[in-house]
């Protein structure tokens, strides 16, 4: 089997295709965007006229001009398409320009001028929920009894915990490409992970029945949950031009647009307590999660879902509360992004461990790994663990990467060196895989045969770099018996698969793996009938596939692939395939809370080791080691290319990538010399990853398990090596959970102390220092 990302070449050479790769159709136009230069306000009126006589202008539109529905919310209808008389955040979309040329465009949009009455701006979550601009409803989810475990409890520590949003940074910004065909139907091909979301809205948007609009996805220059369900308006503002105008059109989101107009992953502002006996079990855990969803709910609520389901990480804890809430605030819709608000989940407990330990004078692993879940403990939303892997990878990891001695070797080193300090820290993980809305666990494949035995698979999944292809290749050729060159991987496409749900929840593979597998099956059956007339035996069950050749009772017969297919193919025998696959046993009851969401979770244990500069408050991420748990790997490079790239970017929302919004809920950060992402000089130059060994995964397509989302994960680990780090410089000073851990908060958590008692000798002479989190 070939174990290379199969796009790696194109890519390479360049030759690979994104949306406006391909050759434009003549007489295409380009769209650009004019969003709101304010964050909140009543839209008094809007200047177009000028911008309507600039150079190439063929039209404006705005909310008026749609003529269905101007509405694209994906769970709840709160979101237009274009605004009306309220806009909600700076750069929400106002009006269109639909040019010659993306120049002409962009230059009217210049000569727009909105008359706004300012509205008051909101962007901190917690003012939000205090003032009562909540998404949807709260939601609890509880199992024991907390203040009767509290009051047994030798600790109890409270706090606070914060951690920032993120910019999804895909290389290939929000575009689409709308095409009219023949009527009033319309082709568009779009950079999104659910191109059937983007077929529903455009529909909407026109006042058409699903079926005109098709829409077609080669692949993604990288979604990482950015274009889960943000891709859609862009592509709804590309339809609504080609519709109204009657030609193609283009719209390209610049990067600084991009940046601007689009949502990250959510900022949450959390309070805990946490309650433990003398030898470090924990008895309880209490938790607010105030999550900062931006001005509409997107997929806010679902985000806040899984928030609340991986609240207790890996941890078994016997009494929880966990309350969340979706906080309204004028800053840009936020959205799914690689771990799906169970990151910020997992950062909160994280922090309640690490301050605990801190208060106990014990060891934070000792507290981690004494309360890791054991097979049949439950969540506190009432699923077991099944085939639990938290106490296994953990021990696989503290043995096979010699934890005790690496300890002592840092331990050493701090107290050798008195300019920089070292950190050392564990992260388990543990992340639920299924999408928690249930209906979305399905999937359908279609697979072809030629007659020269070549295949055509289509799923609908889509490739954004994360190797779904390859893994369909590989599976497609495992479950046919065929070499994986035999197959080929369609573009994702609304005509050859209804319905599909989003390439998200790392569930991609699993899902359609599974229904190309059923597909695989079906071919299969009919091949074994054929094959039983032409060998004159009764017992179908006996032929069997192996390497392209088919054997009868284990001996080898004279038929090969590529003889059946032909003979299929004389004799009248469907070379086609459609078939459907939905995970079996999940449900979840939201009036109680409880249920078995997910079809099984992923287990990993990471160290990662850390130094910081004293001085400078410069740190470098030394070495990342990790146990991982990828049930029985299809594809094991692009296992591998996950787990990194996963960590990477779980790294950097750690440590560099600080998003910053103005008062008045302008992004500060609004550029990539201002927002800082990750480069090879901030990430480990050792990174080791263990696979996991013998562990099957029964319910993944021969075995596998997901793998896109769960080693972002791993990234938390950094922050509490760099606490460690800075608790190694000094031991006594106030350290806030707030990420990202930047150089910036480095010094000033290191140097706060010294700072204030200057400032205080010579008042005036100084402004106060404030340390992160103040
Ligand atoms: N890897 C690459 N290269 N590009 C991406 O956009 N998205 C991530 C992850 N890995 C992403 C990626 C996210 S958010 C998810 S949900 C999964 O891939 C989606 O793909 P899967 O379901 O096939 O794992
Ligand atoms: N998207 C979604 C997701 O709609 N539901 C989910 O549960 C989910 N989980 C992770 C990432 N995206
Ligand atoms: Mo990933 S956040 O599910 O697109």
């Amino acid at each position: 089997m070939t174990n290379k990302h199969i796009d790696a070449e194109l890519h390479t050479r360049g030759t690979s295709l994104y949306v406006d790769d391909v050759p434009p159709p003549a007489g295409m136009l380009h769209a650009a965007i004019y969003g709101s230069p304010v964050a909140h306000g009543r839209v008094k009126a809007l200047h177009l006229d000028k911008a309507r006589k600039a150079p190439g202008v063929v039209a404006i539109y705005t909310a008026e001009d749609v003529p269905g529905e101007n509405q694209i919310g994906p769970v709840l209808p709160d979101e237009p398409l274009l605004a009306t008389d309220v806009v909600e955040y700076h750069g929400h979309p106002m009006a269109m320009v639909v040019a010659e040329s993306d120049e002409d465009a962009r230059h009217a949009l210049t000569l727009i001028e909105a008359d706004i009455e300012a509205l008051e701006v909101i962007t901190c979550p917690r003012v939000a929920h205090e003032a009562g601009h909540i998404l949807g409803t709260p939601r609890t989810f509880a199992m024991g009894d907390t203040a009767a475990a509290f009051a047994d409890c030798d600790i109890v520590v409270e706090g606070r915990s914060d951690v920032g949003g993120q910019e999804h940074l895909y290389l290939e910004t929000q575009r689409a490409r709308a095409v009219p065909t023949e009527g009033d139907r319309l082709r568009v091909y779009s950079s999104t992970q659910s191109p059937y979301a983007v077929q529903k809205a455009c529909a909407r948007i026109l006042g058409l029945p699903t079926h005109r609009v098709e829409v077609d996805v080669i692949r993604l220059g990288g979604g990482f949950g950015g274009k889960e369900d943000q891709a859609t308006s862009w592509a709804c503002l590309a339809a609504l031009a080609a519709h109204k105008t009657g030609r193609p059109t283009q719209l390209v989101l610049h990067r600084l647009d991009d940046l601007r107009m689009t949502g990250k992953r959510h900022p949450y502002s959390a309070d805990y307590k946490i309650g433990l006996s003398k030898d470090g079990n924990i008895q309880a855990f209490e938790v607010k999660h105030f999550q900062n969803s931006g001005a509409k709910t997107d997929l806010s609520l679902a985000v806040l879902e899984r928030t609340l389901f991986h609240s207790t990480n890996s941890y078994f804890i016997p009494n929880v509360r966990a309350y969340a809430a979706s906080c309204r605030t004028n800053l840009p819709p936020n959205t799914a992004f690689r771990g799906f608000g169970g990151p910020q989940g997992m950062f909160v407990i994280e922090s309640a461990i690490a301050h605990a330990a801190e208060v106990m004078g014990i060891d934070r692993a000792e507290i981690q790994k004494k309360n890791l879940i054991q097979e049949g403990e439950s969540f506190p939303y009432g699923q077991q663990a099944e085939r639990a892997r938290a106490v296994r990878t953990w021990e696989e990891a503290e043995e096979g990467f010699e934890v005790a001695a690496w300890q002592k070797d840092i331990d050493a080193y701090n107290a050798k060196n008195t300019a920089t300090k070292k950190g050392l820290a564990a992260m388990p993980i543990c992340f639920g895989i299924s999408f928690t809305a249930t209906f979305l666990n399905q999937a359908s494949a279609l697979m072809h045969v030629y007659t020269d035995g070549s295949v055509s698979l289509s799923t609908g999944g889509v490739e954004m770099g994360q190797g779904l292809s390859s893994k369909l290749v590989g599976i497609a050729a495992r479950a046919l018996h065929i070499s994986p060159h035999r197959i080929k991987v369609e573009t994702t496409n609304t005509t050859r698969i209804a319905n599909m749900s989003p390439s998200a929840a790392s569930a991609t593979t699993d899902l359609n793996g599974s229904a190309t597998i059923l597909a695989a099956d079906e071919l299969l059956g009919r091949f074994r009938e054929l094959l039983a007339r032409e060998l004159g035996v009764q017992d179908a069950e006996n032929i069997t596939f192996e390497d392209e050749r088919v054997y009868y009772r284990g001996e080898l017969t004279e038929w090969t692939w590529e003889k059946v297919v032909s003979q299929a193919y004389l004799s009248r025998v469907a070379l086609s395939a459609h078939a459907f696959f939905a995970t079996p046993n999940v449900w979840f009851d939201k009036q109680r809370e409880t249920g078995r969401p997910f079809a099984y979770h992923v287990f990993g244990t990471a160290w990662t080791e850390v130094t910081i500069d004293l001085l400078r408050g410069t740190y470098t991420v030394d070495r990342v080691r990790l146990v991982h748990d990828l049930g029985r790997t299809i594809n094991a490079n692009v296992d591998l290319g996950q787990i990194e790239g996963g960590l990477a970017q779980g790294i950097g929302w750690m440590t560099l990538e600080e998003l910053a919004f103005a008062e008045d809920g302008r992004l500060s950060s609004f550029a990539l010399s201002t927002y800082k992402v990750p480069d090879g000089d901030a990430l480990p130059e050792d990174i080791e990853v263990r696979m996991l060994e013998d562990a099957d995964n029964p319910v993944g397509p021969f075995g596998s398990k997901a793998v896109g989302e769960p080693p972002l994960m791993y990234g938390i680990g950094t922050f509490f090596a760099l606490r460690a780090a800075l608790r190694a410089a000094a031991p006594d000073a106030e350290l806030a959970f707030n990420a990202p851990m930047t150089p910036e908060k480095v010094m000033l958590q290191l140097h706060h102390q010294r700072l204030r008692t200057l400032w205080e000798k010579a008042p005036g002479e100084a402004t106060a220092p404030v340390a992160a989190g103040e």
